[in-house]
């Protein structure tokens, strides 16, 4: 009887092991202006053939992380927590850019330098889970785009 139990529960990883994780994350990196906070930031790709979305994200480095975004108030750029979370379509990709949305490290227990390496894992609910190490880049410009723009205009350039 124990046997027959034993070769049932094995019959079934081969079919859990099928359903790979369609989510699939590039060019991560994060970085922290101050010693308190951090963000990380990277490209979510989806293989999958339904829309996944990054519900949650949890790392040991703070103590809170939270999903953000920026959002334009009354002419300021303000951080917005996004509850819901952030979709990545079917058999598309979802970015975590500067000046965007990106995974915020609230509380940094130690301040992020450069070549640390930050572990995160990210919450896609039905999609699965992602775990990883991000690395700390706190030299990384923007890549193009928004958030140099930003800078330019803040400095009072022409
Ligand atoms: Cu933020």
């Amino acid at each position: 009887m124990k046997r027959m139990i034993l070769a049932a529960v094995a019959a079934l990883i081969p079919v859990a092991a099928v359903a790979q994780d369609p989510i699939a994350v590039e060019d991560a990196y994060a970085r922290s202006a101050n010693p308190v906070t951090g963000a990380a930031f990277m490209v979510l790709k989806n293989s999958g053939d339904t829309d996944c979305r990054l519900t949650g994200a949890a790392s040991d480095v703070a103590e809170r992380v939270e999903l953000h975004t920026h959002q334009e108030v009354d002419g300021v750029m303000k951080m917005i927590h996004v509850e819901e979370g952030f979709i990545v379509a079917a058999h598309g990709e979802h970015s975590l850019a500067r000046g965007g949305d990106h995974v915020m490290f609230l509380g940094l227990k130690a301040p992020l330098n450069d070549g640390d390496s930050v572990p995160l894992s990210l919450d896609f609910g039905d999609c699965g889970t992602v775990e990883m190490q991000v690395a700390v880049d706190n030299q990384r410009m923007p890549r193009h785009g928004m958030g140099a723009n930003r800078m330019k205009m803040g400095g009072g350039q022409p």
